[in-house]
């Protein structure tokens, strides 16, 4: 019989996975933020940390603990919702986990086995954020980040925090059984890697964030665009940067891929996040830019700043002031579920729909990158609302 001290886990933990969520009530006409997180570590089932044999366990404590759930890929598919959750045990290592959901705002369960990827990289030591794309190939791919120790040079070898980053490639049709493909090859480091969900030219497109190191970007970094012949042998080319780090914006220190874009009438609507530099640290925030539907290296839209900013409880956790997404999820009615991660710590949802996002991204103006050309932005605007509230009497 099971001890009453995991009855009542496992009972808590059922509580849990069935409260409701609920818009919360801030407004902008852009978008919902929801209530409460739609994962969090307590959403992992009990029998992932805790031993319930009495004899091997008999204080019912728990023996892989997991710190938290966050970065998430996400897909809609046959009415339901997937996140590939990056869960972080206690031991900071990060694998995959999907959970499942009806609504997509809420009930979301994890699987009863997290996601085991073929262990075919021998240096890899930490597996995070995947992107899950729905390929017109007929494939889902999840494209992560590999990390390894870096050992290139004595010097780096003696440095216990240098590290290079990959990005891994792995595919599926189920969300069950992965197949691990090489890791992208490309001139730099990677990370925040996202793949096209149709082929450009015949080929597959790659949204990339080449970087000098493994947290700094250097001097170029920026999101990138690049086209890959062979996706089992996958090498990328020339990357052109198509959404570029600017001095004095949201994206000064870098920026990076997010959500798969989601394709609409006026281009491919892409939700990223941009990073910039503090007293308090790193400041992250997620922006959105669209790009051409019949290329989609060419920016077309960039509504000025912040698309989402860690507000309130979302500010503080393990990496505090982080909003940051790697999944969205469009459902056929054009609903846009947008899961954003905060401060590296449980993962939230705003919801929106197509139509919604083409209008901000469309008719937000563009940042005009200097103080006073956005007090003249913003005085053309107030002149037309106050001669309209004028007019109205
Ligand atoms: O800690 C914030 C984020 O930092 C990284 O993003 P970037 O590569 O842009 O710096 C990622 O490791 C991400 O997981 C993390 O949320």
């Amino acid at each position: 019989m099971l001890h009453e001290t995991i009855r009542k886990l496992l009972s808590d933990y059922e509580a849990l996975l069935a409260q409701k969520n609920t818009k919360s009530e801030i407004y902008n006409g852009v978008y919902d933020r929801w209530s409460n997180p739609v994962l969090t570590k307590d959403h992992i089932p009990p029998f992932w940390k805790y031993d319930f044999d009495a004899k091997t366990n008999p204080r019912v404590q728990e023996r892989l603990g997991v710190n938290a759930v966050l970065n998430s890929g996400a897909l809609y598919k046959n009415g339901k919702y997937y996140l590939a959750a990056r869960v972080e045990g206690n031991d900071r290592k990060s694998f995959f986990a999907i959970a499942e959901s009806e609504s997509g705002t809420d009930g979301f369960r994890f699987w009863d086995y997290p996601v085991m990827l073929p262990d075919t990289q021998p240096e890899e030591t930490n597996v995070y954020d995947m992107r899950l794309t729905e390929h017109e190939d007929g494939w889902i791919y999840g494209v992560f980040c590999s990390e390894c120790k870096d050992n290139d040079s004595e010097e780096v070898r003696r440095d216990l925090s240098a590290a290079k980053a990959y990005a891994g490639i792995a595919r599926t049709k189920d969300l069950k059984t992965w197949e691990r493909l090489p890791n992208l090859v490309s001139a730099s480091q990677q990370r925040n890697v996202v793949l096209h969900p149709e082929f450009v030219g015949g080929k597959y497109a790659f949204y990339t964030r080449p970087q000098d190191g493994f947290i700094d970007t250097g001097s170029g970094g920026g999101i990138g665009f690049a086209l890959c012949e062979d996706i089992t042998n996958p090498v990328i080319g020339k990357e052109m940067i198509i959404s570029p780090r600017r001095y004095h914006t949201i994206t000064e220190a870098k920026n990076g891929a997010g959500a798969v874009p989601i394709k609409t009438e006026r281009g491919w609507i892409h939700i990223a996040h941009g990073v910039r530099n503090t007293a308090a640290g790193l400041r992250y925030v997620i922006y959105v830019f669209a790009t051409d539907l019949s290329d989609p290296s060419k920016c077309i839209a960039e509504p000025s700043g912040v698309f989402i900013v860690p507000l309130g409880e979302e500010r503080v956790g393990d990496v505090s002031n982080v909003a940051f997404t790697n999944g969205a999820a469009v459902n056929e009615k054009g609903e846009i579920f947008i899961y954003y991660a905060s401060s590296d710590t449980r993962l939230h949802v705003a919801t929106t729909t197509v139509e919604k996002l083409v209008d901000y991204t469309f008719n937000t103006p563009p940042d005009p990158l200097r103080s006073p050309d956005c007090v003249k932005q913003r005085i053309s605007l107030i002149e037309k609302n106050l001669k309209l509230m004028r007019d109205e009497g």
